[in-house]
């Protein structure tokens, strides 16, 4: 029971990571046109209930304040096809780009571009390594989210060492990038646990499942895993379910999926950190909209997330994403 109750603790613990904002206010580069009530929201991967949720939540926002919001999004998560689709948003000259780029260096020029046209830069969710693009960026806390995935991993765990794995998702991925550092520094606190290589899934669940499975056969002490991402995660819940060791090798993912809230139901997950889609769609409209009217905005802005299991699902599925709106 120790167990149960200190996962709650941890939800509690990880609400506390709320709305922290850097305090600074963003340059807001070249001149925009304060009566532009064109929006575009680039998301990472078409169809991905993460991005669905985030972009459903744009959506309203923009309807609600007398806004046009054109959303697309690559097909998979990745930096060629999304440089493209940003190319043709920036010669429709919206007003503001809502994006969440997909490689933290590829995309900088063409954001650079798109500022010194006057188009207002909004990082949602990922964010570019140079500072000094976007007028603002809202996202999870990921590094906090990594170290809560291994705090709850290790409350799972109990007594019980042995080796550890991370799976991340594509080089350059600021979000996986930092979710996977967070855990990494949190379980080598834990003598008794072995960390194993991070793995890079490409953000592939097909290939995230090999890497369980082959890691499986190499270290039989294996004793936990954390997925970074949706992908991640459903890969490994099935690589665990064909070798048989649903619940005996911890599974610990990120994000709340539909397919990720049913394998956390059905046993093949124990535990999900869920981020708040809804909330940084939401703000990033919000912010795209003031940048644009020349009224400043916070630099950074990070939003909260709640580690969930099996046994509080019920009373947080307002943290499951969604498919469609
Ligand atoms: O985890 C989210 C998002 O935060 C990350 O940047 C990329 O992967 C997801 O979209 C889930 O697939």
């Amino acid at each position: 029971m120790r167990t149960h109750k200190g996962l709650l603790a941890l939800g509690a613990a990880a609400l506390l990571l709320a709305g922290c904002g850097s305090g600074q206010i963003g340059d807001t580069g070249g001149q925009t046109d304060p009566n532009n009530k064109n929006l575009a929201l680039i998301t990472g991967q078409r169809g991905e209930p993460f991005y669905v949720s985030l972009e459903c939540a744009a959506q309203q926002e923009a309807a609600a304040q007398g806004y046009q919001l054109n959303a697309q999004a690559p097909e998979k998560f990745e930096q060629a096809e999304q440089s493209q689709i940003l190319g043709g948003i920036v010669s429709s000259k919206p007003g503001a780009v809502i994006i969440a780029p997909t490689d933290d260096k590829a995309l900088a020029a063409p954001l650079q571009q798109a500022k010194g046209n006057g188009i207002q830069v909004v990082e949602v969710d990922t964010a570019l390594e140079d500072r000094s693009i976007a007028v603002t960026s809202l996202s999870s806390d990921n590094y906090a989210g990594g170290q809560l995935a291994a705090q709850t991993l290790v409350q799972l765990l109990g007594e019980k060492g042995g080796s550890v794995l991370a799976l991340n998702t594509k080089a350059g991925t600021s979000t996986t990038d930092e979710r996977a550092k967070g855990f990494e520094d949190e379980i080598r606190k834990h003598p008794n646990l072995k960390l194993l290589p991070t793995q890079y899934t490409e953000n592939e669940p097909a290939t995230a499942a090999q890497i369980v499975s082959s890691t499986l056969a190499a270290n039989p002490d294996l004793v936990g895993v954390f997925g970074t991402n949706l992908n991640t995660g459903e890969g490994a819940g099935t690589a665990l379910s064909n070798a048989g060791k649903s619940g005996q090798v911890q599974l610990v993912g990120f994000d709340a999926s539909p397919k990720q809230v049913d394998d956390l139901r059905n046993g093949r997950v124990q535990a999900l950190i869920a981020q708040d889609p809804a909330k940084i769609g939401k703000e990033g409209v919000a912010r795209a909209i003031s940048a644009i009217k020349g009224q400043p905005v916070e630099r950074e802005t990070k939003t909260e997330m709640i580690s969930i299991t099996r046994d509080n699902m019920d009373q947080q599925s307002q943290y499951f994403y969604k498919s469609q709106c």
